[in-house]
């Protein structure tokens, strides 16, 4: 991928089991992303990133592959596929495949062969004796379970690796072979026209050793597997075998990563990702693990955020994905200002430098899901992390408010299309509960309105692609604040800069930033010497 393309690119990540369902059986499909093109189109959106849309047992909504070449039929078929990628490319979208490689299905023919025996397929696998009749190791697991489960009959005292669901048995990057069956699987999609992959935690997928690992809260014995040289030396494989010959990218999602090893997966010269997501500026709010939250501190965002963009040459920018709460309702907890920080939100990611994603829904400001009790409550994270609090011994409620602020489902709930029943997603019960707020929040209404949520979203993304400035220019951090956030674009000589107020009360603009100029674009109208609530200022200077 050539550096203009990256400077170029906005990316749209679509969740499809949540996008539209066109065939009444409560999940979104490929048919109902098709349907919606011209809408994405008019987003100014160039590439389309699809989470998971292959077959799967579902365990993890599509994390759980047990067949990298077909397509889960309750998205559709291999035909629908086909046909997104054309129609799409006609209005200009290319579409980024999400690659999930550190661990299949526990239903992937493989590891069905493995367990009946097959030696080749065996070798696919992480499967170790147990130690004194306990666990191989240490380790922990990022959805709060065990690691390892027993393999095949438990009087072998055999167990596999897997650091995700029990469903999701590690791959054995070790084995050579492994890695020429993911060639030809990002072969397989790069033939079929996909423009990129989206590598679903790459940097823990090639473990170092299986030794006992330091004490931690969380994660222990991460420092085997984070970002290893087996990895790197991956990357740089599928890298020249597929994405080079075919001018794909791929952006690595990338645990625990610190600004060294982001560069050191991203640095061009490397040739092995285009960028990163980093997590950082996702843990403004956390107490040591993601599941304790406090209010987000806007200050610990900024400084966050200086910190990335000034550390690396080129990355990604999100602030939402399916993994996230809703970004707005991590610090805007009045809906008075729903769309003003909504638009913040979007003068914020558009003017950074980097690659932008925005997440399906962001773009008209959904909020959290507003789940009353577990039962509404999917995702299997959320499940384990209940159980592991109430075995802490953690109260009732306390459990219930952690899982409502931090559960991933927040992020997951229906498309909001319509005020109408079932918010114009599905003829039937959807798969998640749909956000009752979806009567005010939703597609048509904004459609309905010059000045809504989403034609500020739409402006700012143009904005984003037709400025140099914004799409090329360095970045420096002016001001840090209590609320106040400003920064600098430059290139060639033009300056411009992006100044907000991330919180509900109005703001003094700081003396150092009286900086004259041209106002480009504001969430607000008319002038004001404050900065009102969640205020978003583009300047060009003189
Ligand atoms: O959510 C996280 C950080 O805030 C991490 O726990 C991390 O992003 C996540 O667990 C890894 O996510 C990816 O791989 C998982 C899958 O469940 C997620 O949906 C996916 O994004 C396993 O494949």
């Amino acid at each position: 991928m050539g550096k203009n393309y990256k400077n170029d690119t906005v990316v749209y990540q679509i969740y499809p089991r949540s996008y539209l369902d066109t065939d009444g059986d409560g999940y979104g499909d490929l048919k109902g992303i098709i349907s919606k093109l011209d809408y994405i189109a008019s987003l100014g959106v160039n590439v389309i990133w699809l989470s998971p849309i292959y077959k799967s047992p579902d365990d993890d909504n599509g994390y759980d592959i047990s067949d990298y070449k077909s397509i889960q039929p309750r998205f559709g078929t291999m035909d629908d596929f086909d046909t997104l990628v054309s129609e799409a490319k006609k209005r200009g979208i290319g579409i980024m495949m999400d690659l999930v490689i550190n661990h299949t299905s526990d239903e992937h023919e493989w590891f069905r062969r493995a367990l009946a025996g097959e030696e080749k397929y065996r070798n696919y696998y992480i499967i170790e004796k147990g130690k004194n009749g306990k666990i191989p190791n240490n380790w922990g697991n990022f959805f709060a379970e065990c690691p390892w489960t027993p393999f095949g009959d438990e009087k072998n005292g055999e167990y596999y690796l897997h650091l995700f669901s029990k469903k999701q048995p590690d791959l054995n990057w070790h084995n050579p072979e492994v890695l020429e069956e993911v060639k030809d699987i990002l072969n397989f999609w790069l033939e079929r026209g996909v423009c990129g992959f989206r590598c679903d935690v790459i940097n823990v997928i090639y473990k170092n050793t299986l030794a006992d690992g330091k004490r931690r809260p969380i994660l222990t014995g991460q420092e085997h597997y984070l970002s290893t040289e087996g990895c790197h030396d991956i990357l740089r494989k599928l890298r020249e075998s597929c994405l080079e010959p075919h001018g794909a990218w791929a952006v690595g999602e990338t645990v625990f990563v610190d600004v060294q090893r982001a560069k050191d997966l991203c640095d061009e010269s490397r040739g092995e990702l285009d960028m990163v997501f980093s997590f950082e500026h996702m843990e403004c709010d956390q107490i040591i693990v993601k599941w304790f939250k406090t209010k987000l501190r806007p200050k610990k965002l900024m400084r966050t955020l200086s910190k990335w963009q000034t550390a690396l040459d080129w990355s990604s920018v999100y602030f939402e994905n399916h993994d996230q709460p809703r970004f707005i309702s991590r610090f805007c907890d009045s809906k008075e200002y729903r769309a003003e920080a909504s638009k913040m939100v979007a003068g914020l990611l558009l003017t950074l430098r980097g690659t932008p994603f925005i997440y399906e829904g962001q773009e008209i400001g959904m909020t959290n899901g507003d789940f009353k009790n577990l039962f509404e409550v999917e995702d299997i994270e959320s499940h384990n992390v209940y159980k592991m609090a109430k075995s802490l011994g953690l109260p009732k409620g306390y459990r219930w408010r952690m899982i409502q602020r931090t559960s991933r489902d927040n992020a997951r709930t229906p498309m909001q299309w319509t005020a109408g029943e079932k918010a114009g997603f599905s003829s039937s019960e959807p798969w998640l509960k749909i956000n009752a707020n979806h009567t005010e929040v939703n597609v048509e209404n904004e459609q309905n309105q010059q000045n809504g949520v989403l034609a500020f979203w739409q402006t700012m993304v143009s904005l984003r692609k037709e400025n140099e400035v914004l799409k090329n220019g360095s970045f420096t951090s002016l001001y840090e604040g209590k609320s106040v956030y400003a920064y600098q674009r430059e290139y060639e000589g033009k300056r411009l800069v992006s100044i907000m107020n991330m919180c509900s009360k109005a703001a003094k603009i700081p003396s150092s930033l009286a900086l004259g100029g041209k106002l480009i674009i504001s969430n607000y109208d008319g002038e004001s010497d404050k900065l009102r609530p969640f205020e978003f200022r583009l300047i060009e200077l003189d």
